[in-house]
């Protein structure tokens, strides 16, 4: 149960005032004595390849370890799924987890500021019918730029030292509004449109499972959505959708403006949007064999798919070569809550069959399961079956790691985005005289 918050309680907004003075002579200092050092080359290759591997970006939120997956603030995710995801967001600012009193008056910063105002519903009832719920969602977010207390200060003259405050607080007030806007999404889009309140007595997720309606007796699917909003929270700062939040922020603009333009990049297949594809291949394989198949059957399956020339999704990842720990915790749920349902079986079968599969394959670099091998299974059991919204599940989330990289990209004043360009001729006449 959520409480109120007394005037005189550490908050993450005092906290990080402590904070960010030494923060800013340790990054001095680093400059000072090693601002020449070089961390990074470019090959030709990678300037053509999406910049894959090159250390140009400073995020100190979370890193994604190759053997380990996501590390939030130096602590394995693993170590994380039983806390609330409002508690990794001051995490992900702070540096460390927040102690009874200071969880209390984020969630009191979160009541405060929960509200939806009233022209988001309009706008998103006035939108096509057949209007993709990303395209809502962002389009929610960017329609209430006009509520922003940064683009406010900044018009007033508010010294570039200080512009961290309001974009925390901006942060808080998108955060808390998310749950209420994407809940508005899904029951506008697929539902009959009435809204519920949200309940100040309950946490930002339990609110969320709330809102989006699904059957819960037993409190599972509120669970289920805690784990989902604290596995999803954040992926370094290289990512499609925190690099270009990342890059519109540092432009000055504000949150509803830069988490906005981050999530278009999460609308992407080769983004977020991989999760739907998961969960249709999935239900492809039961529908073809009536149910879970037998380990043959879903053999002979991934083969003909491998030998057609298509990926098995779930499965590889760009940086991660092990099972992702995620992945692992969305399985140890549905081992716990729905063994016997006939997707999540298959998902399960999956995980035993496809990793020896791949190998034999010997094209994927990493034949183990990523985030979105699992996830979609379990929504579908608890009857979240429309997979076009599973990627606003995955935003509202996410947006706690943009918004957290953005508040301390202000604090310590990183500057505006522009790496160089250069064009073809530019690369030949540099081979010529190498
Ligand atoms: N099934 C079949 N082949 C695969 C494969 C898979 N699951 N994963 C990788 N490969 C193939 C690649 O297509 C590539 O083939 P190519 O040489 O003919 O182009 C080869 O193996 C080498 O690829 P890689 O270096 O292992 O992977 P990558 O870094 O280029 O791509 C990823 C990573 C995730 C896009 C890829 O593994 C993939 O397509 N997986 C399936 C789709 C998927 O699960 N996407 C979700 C990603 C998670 C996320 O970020 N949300």
């Amino acid at each position: 149960m959520v409480e109120t918050k007394k005037d005189d309680e550490m908050t993450l907004q005092s906290k990080l005032a402590e904070q960010i003075p030494g923060l800013r002579e340790s990054i001095k200092a680093l400059i000072a004595e090693h601002g020449d050092k070089v961390i990074s080359e470019v090959t030709i290759k990678q300037a053509y390849g999406g910049m894959r591997g090159v250390k140009g970006l400073i995020c100190d939120t979370s890193l994604v370890d190759p053997e380990q997956g996501l590390i939030i603030r130096g602590i394995p995710v693993l170590e994380l799924t039983d806390k609330l995801p409002e508690e990794i967001f001051y995490l992900l600012v702070m540096g460390e987890l927040p102690d009874k009193a200071e969880l209390k008056a984020l969630q009191a910063d979160f009541n405060k500021y929960a509200k939806l105002p009233d022209y988001v519903i309009d706008v998103l009832e006035a939108m096509p019918k057949d209007s993709h719920p990303m395209v809502m969602f962002d389009t929610g977010i960017l329609v209430m730029e006009r509520e922003s207390i940064f683009r406010r200060k900044y018009t007033e003259g508010i010294p570039k030292t200080e512009y961290w405050g309001p974009i925390l607080e901006d942060s808080i007030s998108l955060l808390a509004k998310l749950p209420g806007l994407a809940g508005a999404v899904y029951q506008i889009r697929y539902k009959d449109g009435n809204l519920v309140d949200w309940d100040p007595k309950l946490d930002w997720a339990a609110n969320y499972a709330k809102m989006l309606g699904c059957d819960d007796p037993n409190g599972e699917f509120t669970e289920l959505m805690r784990l989902y909003l604290v596995l999803h929270s954040d992926h370094e700062g290289g990512n499609v959708s925190a690099f270009s939040c990342h890059t519109v922020a540092s432009a000055l603009s504000d949150p509803y403006y830069a988490v906005s333009a981050g999530l278009n990049g999460l609308a992407g297949p080769l983004h977020g949007l991989a999760n739907q594809e998961c969960l249709k291949f999935v239900l492809g394989i039961s529908e073809k064999f009536g149910g879970a198949p037998t380990k043959k059957q879903l053999t002979e399956f991934a083969w003909d798919n491998l030998n057609s020339g298509q990926v098995i999704p779930g499965y590889g990842h760009a940086v991660l070569r092990q099972t992702d720990p995620r992945f692992t915790a969305f399985n140890d749920f549905g081992k716990k809550y729905m063994p016997d349902d006939p997707v999540f079986a298959t998902v399960n079968l999956m995980f035993e069959t496809v990793p020896g599969i791949l190998k034999e394959h010997g094209k994927a670099a990493n034949p183990w399961p990523n985030v979105d091998a699992g996830s979609g299974a379990l929504l579908y059991h608890y009857g979240l079956t429309e997979f076009e919204y599973y990627t606003v599940l995955f935003s509202v989330s996410r947006a706690m790691g943009m918004c957290s990289q953005f508040i301390i990209n202000r604090a310590i004043g990183t500057a505006i985005t522009r790496p160089k360009s250069i064009g073809m001729s530019w690369i030949k006449d540099f081979i010529a005289k190498a």
